[in-house]
């Protein structure tokens, strides 16, 4: 009936050929090929997979698919003004979401906007499926404006999926073939590059759900392995990272090392971490390397669990790259391909450890900070102190969120959403995203001024869309973590032009006016109790929210003097206290 309806008011995207006469002529036609273009039917099969949510920012050649949004109620189009805002929101659905979004992108240009948070996504093991218009087939010929090589923009980001759709009728299929990719272990941005004339040729065929077997855990014989390695009286340490960062995963590394008395880390920057009250507590390995060395100095096994043996982000002169001590083995329980939580549960069971009690963190708010100016500490400690149950955190705040992991690790429970790939403007993105996967949750997101400026857009969506976010922008005027760099990589000539590349004063910016500009209610708290009442308020009522927390850079003057030369020394410290300088500046 629908069908039928349909068939009598439109042309389907066949050019100069009205309907009736087509499904006249042929009677033994499947109708539904008839009347389906291939951006209908691709929009059809994206619905089958269970992708509901497409983060877009179309161009001309896109026309076809936004038209196929009013026929698929099961697709929810989301309108981002930059296209690193829509590769941001797809990354922080996904995590949240535990399946892709869609993003909709314009070209290799538009493609080439949403690089850097694709870049993170793909860090992250998060699955994205990147729909990316381009021109008819027969128009690529000619060479036109928009022509470039998105094949080449999309395999830096995209390397186990990149395919151009050459017809209709195959579409769908290339997409089922996008979403596999995108959804099996590890999770991957896949990225279908969609031709105009494919999108709007008549007989696209949507493709049903595609099934995707389970992943495996780590079979008896590396349990096996593992659990001798454990047993083997050497000092040993989980690390754990990717999908083992979940509550089963979680709660099997605790009881294992209960029982054996190992240690258990997670990586640096996890994709999602469940933490708080009734959750195991897990040390991350810090970001700085120096640091890192001290939280791995005296283990002689590393079990790695979907994660990679910790290296430095940046080789420093003089400084080591990969972290683990020299004398120290890494032992791979499972593979990012794997079932982290069943092969950890699998160890567990081994060692007889499944049922033991694991220690849990409980409930431990901070108190209220105090003293009237603002210090980013401070508002971490008033994140800390409010935080509400079943939160989102997001963490790009840079310096300013050194201190968020100690004043939150007895909070109620809540998940961390971490800078996977360390190309900053994640942030805000994400926030839409788990903000859209998690309707009934809220979510915080704690960022830089530096990075927030990067994919600021993401403010207007969040307004349109009216999202359940509270943005907390740290305004310290300043790229302050590149001064600790500019000293750790030893440019000590550093000049006043040198200084002003890291320095966002004149103009301050004000992001009050910015995000009142996008239609965002905001804050400016350069005072404690202001910003505790902002923070009240924003989590009293329906966001989205901005708190501008006017601060002092959190590692200036002396700090800032002194951190790399404790940094040098960290090496040569007694353990007792490198670790305890350690936990004072990174907790
Ligand atoms: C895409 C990208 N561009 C540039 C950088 C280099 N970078 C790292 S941190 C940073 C500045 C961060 O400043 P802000 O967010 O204000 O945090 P703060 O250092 O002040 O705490 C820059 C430019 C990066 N990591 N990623
Ligand atoms: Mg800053």
């Amino acid at each position: 009936m629908r069908w039928r309806r349909l068939a009598c008011h439109h042309t389907f995207g066949i050019p100069g050929v009205h309907n009736e006469k087509l499904i006249a002529d042929n009677p033994t036609f499947n109708i539904e090929a008839i009347i389906m273009n291939g951006a209908q039917a691709l929009m059809r099969t994206l619905v089958n997979a269970g992708i509901e949510v497409c983060f877009t920012n179309p161009g001309t050649s896109e026309m076809h698919f936004v038209a196929a949004l009013d026929s698929e109620p099961g697709m929810r189009a989301v309108l981002c003004l930059f296209e690193g805002v829509a590769t941001g929101a797809a990354d922080g659905y996904a995590r949240m979401a535990n399946k892709p979004a869609a993003t909709l992108l314009h070209l290799g240009c538009g493609l080439g906007n949403g690089l850097a948070n694709l870049h993170n996504a793909r860090r992250g093991k998060v699955p994205v499926v990147n729909i990316v218009g381009d021109h008819a087939t027969y128009h690529v010929q000619y060479d036109a404006q928009l022509q470039s090589d998105i094949e080449t923009v999309a395999r830096n980001v995209s390397p186990g999926f990149v395919r151009t759709s050459r017809s209709t009728a195959e579409l769908c299929r290339d997409a089922v073939d996008a979403i596999r990719a995108a959804k099996g272990l590890p999770g991957q941005v896949a990225t279908l590059i969609l031709p105009a004339d494919v999108s709007w040729g008549a007989g696209g065929i949507a493709e049903p759900m595609p099934q995707i077997a389970p992943p495996d855990a780590a079979d008896d014989a590396t349990v096996q392995a593992i659990a001798s390695v454990i047993n083997s009286g050497g000092r040993t340490a989980l690390l754990l990272g990717g999908r083992a960062l979940g509550e089963s995963a979680l709660l099997a590394a605790a009881r294992i090392a209960a029982k054996t008395g190992i240690k258990v880390y997670a990586e640096t920057f996890p994709t999602r971490l469940e933490r708080g009250v009734g959750l195991p507590a897990v040390e991350r390995i810090a970001y700085l390397a120096e640091m890192a060395s001290v939280q791995l100095k005296e283990i002689d096994n590393l079990i790695l669990v979907d994660a990679k043996a910790p290296v430095s982000f940046f080789a420093y002169p003089g400084k080591k790259s990969y972290l683990p001590p020299d004398n120290c083995a890494a032992h791979t329980l499972s593979t990012p391909e794997q079932d982290a939580a069943g092969s950890l549960e699998k160890l567990c069971r081994t060692l007889g450890a499944h049922q033991i009690v694991p220690e849990l963190a409980t409930a431990s708010r901070p108190g209220r900070p105090r003293g009237k100016m603002l210090t980013a500490e401070k508002a971490c400690k008033a994140v800390g102190h409010l935080l509400p149950v079943n939160a989102i955190l997001i963490d790009e705040a840079i310096t300013s969120g050194l201190m968020l992991s100690k004043f939150t690790a007895g909070a109620p429970r809540h998940d961390l959403i971490t800078l996977t790939g360390g190309a900053i403007g994640q942030g805000l993105p994400n926030a839409i995203g788990a903000a859209i996967a998690c309707p009934d949750r809220p979510v915080l997101a704690l960022i830089g001024d530096g990075s927030s400026m990067y994919t600021i857009q993401a403010l207007w969506t969040m307004a349109r869309e009216k999202l359940n976010v509270t943005a907390i922008i740290f305004n310290n005027a300043s790229y302050s973590v590149l001064n600790v760099e500019l000293e750790r990589v030893g440019a000590e000539d550093a000049g006043p032009t040198a200084k002003a590349q890291l320095d966002l004063h004149g103009p301050v910016l004000n992001f009050t006016q910015i995000a009142e500009g996008m239609g965002v209610h905001a804050v400016r708290a350069a005072e404690t109790e202001e910003f505790l009442d902002a923070l009240e308020h924003a989590l009293a009522m329906p966001g989205p929210h901005l708190i501008e927390a006017v601060v002092p850079p959190a590692l200036a003057g002396l700090k800032l003097k002194l951190l790399p030369h404790i940094l040098g020394s960290l090496d040569s410290m007694p353990q007792p206290i490198a670790r305890m300088l350690k936990r004072k500046i990174a907790p």
